[in-house]
């Protein structure tokens, strides 16, 4: 009896290790949730939560897997992101009270949202973008960037404002997007 119950419960951990494996760490609001559209406040004290919120932030953009993450995707209305563009995926930019200081230039670029899964359009931004930060320490530091980084800033930070790529689109593509996002939420539900 012992053995059969030492087993189970050995089977047991091992599902919610596999399960615990291949989730999130945070869970991540989905497209048309109204959390998705408040105004994150600024960081005013770099303490030990801010830095955990990124951590976990980090972790969870990771197993998404993304190559970005805002704080209100995950129901934290602080202005915190995480980034990491780079093939080897061991990059990662925390940037805290993000500001665009300058941008020049235009690029179309496929983008896609782990807040919109399964939906990928093409949007118009800047093609150079300048963006002071404060790292995880409250430091302040600077960033200059071009390609995906640069679209991924912008993506990242029209979050913090409560703003999400569809938004860019045409209302005719939004109402689609959101008839096909209710049908995928039915099915799984
Ligand atoms: O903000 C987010 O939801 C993350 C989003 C960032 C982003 C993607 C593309 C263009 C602009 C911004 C994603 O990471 S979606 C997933 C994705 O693009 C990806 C996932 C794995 C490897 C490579 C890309
Ligand atoms: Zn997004």
């Amino acid at each position: 009896m012992r053995v059969i119950f030492k087993t189970l419960r050995w089977i047991l951990h091992v599902i919610t290790y596999s399960i615990k494996l291949f989730m999130p760490l945070l869970p991540i609001l989905r497209y048309p949730d109204p959390r998705l559209k408040k105004v994150a406040k600024r960081v005013e004290k770099f303490d030990d939560s801010i830095r955990r919120l990124a951590a976990d932030m980090a972790e969870t953009m990771y197993e998404a897997p993304g190559i970005g993450l805002a704080a209100t995707q995950v129901d934290v209305h602080l202005r915190v992101i995480v980034i990491d563009v780079s093939e080897t995926r061991d990059q990662l930019l925390v940037l805290v009270n993000p500001e665009l200081v300058e941008s020049d230039g235009l690029q179309v670029c496929e983008e896609g949202c782990l807040s919109v899964p399964g939906i990928y359009d093409k949007v118009e931004r800047a093609e150079y973008v300048t963006v002071r930060y404060f790292d995880a320490e409250g430091q302040e530091q600077s960033i200059e960037a071009d390609g995906l980084l640069a679209v991924c800033l912008q993506h990242e930070m029209d979050h913090l404002d409560g703003r999400v790529f569809v938004e860019h689109l045409s209302q005719l593509k939004q109402s689609r997007i959101k008839a096909k996002l209710a049908k995928q939420s039915r099915i799984t539900a």
